[in-house]
């Protein structure tokens, strides 16, 4: 396999798809050793075939605001990988939703689920609908005809949908009951994230961020360094930052910032319960600002227009959207003395950000790995639903402990270089080689 022969053909396909392409690039560039040294992969073509989606399902949705005025969005199922499970990822409803997002979210998510130790495919899916300043009532249609166009193409052994950015659990919800309406059947594995009365999971809704918190403590204890009494700075305020503060601030560390589209919340105190719970607040709110944090809490400043990568700090958690950690704001940090990074949102950092953070040999994990206790409970929840039971929290949490620390180990094993982990390469590696395995096994499929 050549990498830039790769690269070449998909840019040729798939022209301006920039969040696809690198995405599959940094891939590439991580297995393409390993990859040369089983010709039976390269004979099978794997990554010729691993590289595109199997199916990309796009539909029209049309529904009525709150004034009678007709709306149309576009709504998107891009089914990725099916080698190792059903289809299994988030939708996303976000006004930037396109193609080339949802191919890169489903391309990372078939090495993410591979990483989680469960049977799950990669998947994602969403609309350009965005939620910001829309009704409750108008959320509940839009869902509504969302699932209308969707319904026909999942199922609990076909393909399981769940939240992302713009889709927590009251959008979950909606979109449950008319599934359940036009299907005429209470499947409850069709969609995860779901309420705790008909079929949820506890630990769901904070198990990206318990997740990422449990990783970066097996990264920071191999390194022979302390979360306790560590500042951090967690981009974002949803429903990922929300349950990343909430972990960090259990385990002794100082969130010391959280940031919105409108600037940056500066928190030198760190959370306590009603700052955790305000979080959940401003999310619902649906304003999309997080300015009125500051006006609540009153040691709390609001600096408009900055981001969280301008406050110092020990560690930094991008917990928002991909690309939103770039190069210059990994300069700002390093100049800071930052010394741990790890990706919570999906491609948080930028090429040049990741390349800054591994040259200057700090601590750095990517999304894949990081975020994968989300999916990995989703899993969980599928499993619970699978049995028609439900697990305790603290039977749940269990589990995620367990998985976090397996992912970590795999990375450790498949991403050594010298007396260093490269985990960028150790998820990619390991992610890779199980899905690829399975591939081979199928045949030309
Ligand atoms: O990016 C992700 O892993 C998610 N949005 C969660 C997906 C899921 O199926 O729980």
């Amino acid at each position: 396999m050549k990498v830039n022969d790769i690269m070449l053909d998909l840019e040729r396909k798939h022209p301006g798809e920039n969040e696809y392409l690198q995405a599959v690039r940094e891939v590439l560039e991580s297995i393409e050793e390993v990859y040369n040294q089983h010709p039976e992969f390269e004979k099978a073509k794997i990554v010729e075939r691993i590289v595109e989606p199997d199916r990309i399902i796009t539909f029209r949705v049309t529904w009525v605001d709150d004034n009678g005025e007709i709306q149309t969005n576009l709504g998107y199922r891009i089914q990725f990988n099916s080698a190792i499970g059903p289809y299994k990822g988030g939708i996303r409803f976000h006004k930037a939703v396109n193609p080339s997002m949802l191919k890169f979210l489903g391309f990372e998510q078939t090495f993410k689920n591979a990483l989680t130790t469960l049977p799950m495919g990669g998947a994602k899916g969403g609309s350009d609908f965005d939620p910001v300043g829309k009704s409750d009532a108008e959320i509940m249609r839009f869902c509504q005809a969302f699932m209308l166009e969707l319904w026909q193409n999942i199922g609990p052994d076909t393909d399981v949908p769940a939240g992302d950015v713009g889709v927590g659990g009251r959008e979950i919800g909606y979109m449950y009951g008319m599934y359940k309406k036009l299907a005429r059947e209470y499947n409850t594995g069709v969609l995860t994230g779901k309420g705790l009365t008909w079929g949820g999971s506890l630990i769901r809704p904070e198990a990206t961020g318990f997740g990422a918190l449990y990783f970066v403590e097996h990264m920071l204890h191999r390194a022979g360094k302390e979360l306790k009494g560590a500042t951090i700075a967690i981009s974002g305020f949803g429903n990922v930052a929300w349950g990343a503060a909430k972990k960090a601030t259990e385990l002794g560390a100082k969130v010391i910032a959280i940031s919105g589209p409108d600037g940056v919340v500066l928190n030198p105190n760190g959370m306590n319960d009603e700052k955790i719970d305000y979080m959940l607040e401003l999310r619902a709110s649906n304003r999309n600002i997080v300015a009125p944090f500051a006006e609540k809490f009153t040691d709390a400043t609001f600096v408009p227009g900055k981001k969280a990568w301008s406050v110092k700090c020990d560690i930094a958690l991008p917990c928002a959207f991909q690309n939103e950690l770039t190069g210059a704001d990994a300069e700002e940090l390093l100049a800071n003395g930052t010394w741990c990074v790890a990706e919570v949102s999906n491609m948080g950092c930028t090429p040049e950000a990741i390349a800054a953070f591994q040259n200057a040999k700090i601590l750095f994990a990517p999304g894949k790995a990081v975020n994968a206790g989300g999916v990995a409970t989703s899993g969980l929840e599928m499993t619970q639903n699978a049995m028609h039971l439900s697990w305790s929290a603290a039977e749940v949490d269990e589990k995620l402990h367990y998985i976090m620390q397996s992912i970590h180990e795999a990375c450790v094993k498949a991403g050594q270089e010298g007396d260093r982990i490269n985990y960028v390469k150790g998820a990619n590696i390991a992610g890779f080689l199980k899905v690829a395995q399975a591939m081979l096994e199928q045949g030309i499929v």
